[in-house]
């Protein structure tokens, strides 16, 4: 079997993400080291890992994101490496850099690369020069309200006003006309510095009803990229996906194609050396894509990639940490099927808040194509402090129908009782014609949640 890439590692989160490192460092002989907040101490990757260090109590900035508490358990275990996961301390360029002075690795990209995509302004200029399609918008970030304006005017409104430290949404704001511009900017700028400590604004022209469409990448620290195809991440709410897919439907294949070679362009411009995404705005109707960002860590919808090209992507991680140059090219990889995944949340269906608590009676769905990732059991308590996401329920089938078909008989046989979950609403979804066609872009999960109250309000007046 040859010796694995590192003899201990630390798994810098919790959850379901935290079983999943875990797996994957059991599987290369690894041994693991679990870190918990004194909320966590009956989860499971406290049980599944080798061994476990308690870093703090329930709030995370003072448990998994306390930078000094994490690296003294890594210092005090032994461990050679660091896996962060997704979210918490996964995207902390400094974090990154205070593992390589403390020599842990950093499983992850370089911490050159975390600031240069962090800085989403920087980030669309490496884009330009690298060739890649980038939305009509400023060439120059800024805090100045009557430079912007004259920007926006020149590209044509609506324009979306984003934060340079922002990403994934954060921050955010549409402007429909050039009266509500200053406005707008300087409510986003005192926003956004209160958020993130830096005022940076830049504009974009906004693109309207397109699709969410983001490729998979994995590089090397001796600069080979490949790609793992795209995902399909249209089907969201405020920014929180809920159905990936993969590949994503009705694109042909040409365009597919430039998009794959956009991203693996962009990424060895960079010099990128470990798992990452390239989002894109793609528009169905002028076949146009355009980057927007990139996210330099492993993500929660990896899974639906794995299952169309049967590669362990943290595995893949874990090895190119290690210095390891990728162990397939290009051609190599082969895409068959097609995936989806829906992420159960412990949320109420209808206010979409939290609703944490005790899980009485768990069944997780099971059969050939169905992979269940999960961090929960029977009379497992959710706690209060960390996000909903319960399970992502995750299905391989020969087609896009027969994967939604497989997902609509795992969601029947999943039972999550005491908790509320979005289990419905994702039936809702799944069998909602538009869905069915294929025709999905980034407004639809809105209109099916305005039909559904639609719906039900007639229903009240019909009573
Ligand atoms: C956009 C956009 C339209 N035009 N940028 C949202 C998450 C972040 N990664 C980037 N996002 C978007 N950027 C331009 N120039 C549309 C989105 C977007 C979106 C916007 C409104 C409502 C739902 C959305 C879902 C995905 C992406």
């Amino acid at each position: 079997m040859g010796h694995p890439p590192f003899k201990k590692v630390l798994i810098a989160n919790r959850g379901e993400i935290a079983l999943r490192l875990i797996r994957a460092c059991h599987e290369l002989g690894i041994r693991t080291v679990a870190v918990h907040s004194t909320a966590d101490a009956e989860s499971l990757h406290v049980k599944l890992a080798n061994e476990c260090v308690c870093i703090g109590p329930p709030s995370p900035t003072e448990s998994y994101l306390n930078i000094a508490a994490v690296i003294s358990a890594a210092v005090a275990t032994g461990s050679e490496a660091i896996h962060p996961g997704y979210g918490f301390l996964s995207e902390n360029a400094a974090f990154a850099e205070i593992c390589g002075q403390c020599g842990i690795t950093f499983i992850g990209p370089s911490v050159k690369n975390m600031r240069l995509m962090a800085d989403k302004a920087q980030a669309r200029r490496t884009a330009i020069a690298s060739g890649v399609p980038v939305v009509p918008g400023s060439e120059d970030a800024g805090i100045d309200a009557k430079v912007a304006l004259k920007e926006a005017e020149a590209m044509g409104f609506p324009v979306l006003i984003k934060a340079v430290s922002g990403g994934g949404g954060r921050g955010m704001k549409i402007v429909e006309k050039a009266e509500d511009f200053e406005r707008l900017f300087n409510q986003a700028s005192r926003e956004v510095e209160a958020a993130f400590n830096d005022p940076s604004l830049y504009v974009e022209k906004f693109i309207g009803q397109a699709r969410h469409v983001e490729v998979q990448v994995i590089g090397d620290k001796a600069g080979n990229v490949i790609h793992l195809g795209e995902r399909d991440c249209s089907i969201q709410r405020r920014y929180q996906k809920l159905i990936e897919e993969s590949p994503a439907p009705l694109m042909d294949d040409e365009t597919r194609a430039k998009m794959h070679e956009s991203a693996v362009q962009l990424s060895k411009a960079i010099g990128y050396g470990s798992c990452g995404t390239i989002e894109f705005l793609y528009d169905p109707i002028s076949k146009d894509f355009f980057f927007i960002e990139m996210n330099t860590r492993l993500q929660v919808e990896h899974p639906v990639t794995e299952m169309v090209t049967f590669t362990d992507i943290v595995k893949e991680q874990i090895w190119v940490a290690s210095g390891r140059e990728i162990s397939y090219e290009q051609d190599l990889v082969r895409h068959r099927g097609h995936a989806i995944e829906a992420r159960i949340n412990a949320e109420d269906p209808i206010t979409f808040t939290p609703s944490p608590g005790e899980i009485e009676g768990y069944h997780p769905p099971g059969g050939l194509g169905v992979r269940v990732d999960s961090g929960v059991y029977d009379r497992y308590i959710i706690p209060p402090f960390y996000d909903s996401l319960v399970a992502k329920i995750i299905v391989l089938a020969e087609t896009r129908e027969e994967a939604i078909r497989k997902m609509l008989v795992a969601l029947d046989e999943c039972i999550i009782g005491g908790i509320k979950t979005n289990l419905d609403l994702h039936r809702m979804v799944l069998n909602h014609e538009a869905f069915r066609s294929g025709n999905i872009h980034t407004k639809l999960l809105d209109t099916i949640l305005e039909e559904r109250a639609a719906k039900e309000s007639s229903v009240e007046r019909a009573a």
